[in-house]
């Protein structure tokens, strides 16, 4: 793949296209059997509303939320095992994320059409110095950053498949979240919608 370089955005590493076309339809046919091994489900919020993106996991914990509120778990909530990380998530992760540990969580989110994440923070995890990776597959993001305090002025910018992005040192805690997704922007999934794998060190 051409090494892009990275665009500083608020302090974060963005490397706009670098993952190309094949190795793109490879982390696919990975995520599929993470996928299948632990399906897709709709966490819900602390007020019971079920969040517009779907959710699932690899590794040694996965991200969930219910009326008991916001949280890891070490199993899928139907019962069984997370998968393990696919070894190119963590190849990725080695090569760009400058972290001294293996990531403890692959969250993947699924984004259909209509989906949307609002601008919140993440902070469920135990050490903060520890930075988190993502990537951006199929149809394009909007993607807006804000500040490490509530409110304030914002910066977009779309995500595009391919992409990765890296939040490390203070941008760590920068508030984040998804406006909208474009629909019929990539060819690489079969139908409309967006997935992002976002990779933490949780412990
Ligand atoms: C900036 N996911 O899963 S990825 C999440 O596209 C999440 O699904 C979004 O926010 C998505 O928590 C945004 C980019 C991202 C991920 C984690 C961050 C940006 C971040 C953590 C700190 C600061
Ligand atoms: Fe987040």
């Amino acid at each position: 793949m051409p090494p892009s370089s990275a665009v500083a955005l608020r302090g974060m590493a963005l490397y706009p296209g670098w993952l190309d076309r094949p190795a793109q339809e490879a982390l696919v046919a990975d995520l599929r059997a993470v996928i299948a091994a632990a399906p897709l489900f709709a966490p819900h919020t602390r007020w019971g509303k079920p969040m517009s993106v779907r959710m699932t996991a690899a590794g040694r914990f996965g991200w969930y939320s219910d009326r008991r509120g916001y949280r890891y778990i070490d199993h899928h909530p139907g019962g069984g095992p997370w998968p393990p990380i696919p070894d190119r998530v963590l190849a990725l992760w080695r090569a760009l994320s400058g972290a001294s540990r293996d990531p403890e969580c692959c969250l993947l989110n699924w984004y259909g059409p209509d989906a949307r994440m609002g601008l919140h923070q993440d902070r469920d995890e135990a050490d903060f110095t520890q930075p988190v990776l993502s990537v951006s597959l199929g149809d394009d993001g909007l993607f807006r950053v804000g500040n490490q305090e509530r409110g304030g002025p914002t910066e977009s910018v779309w995500l595009r498949s391919g992409d990765v992005l890296v939040m490390g040192g203070a941008a760590r805690l920068l508030h984040h979240g998804i406006d909208r997704i474009a629909p019929g922007t990539s060819t690489l999934l079969p139908a409309p919608g967006r997935i992002n794998l976002t990779l933490r060190v949780v412990t």
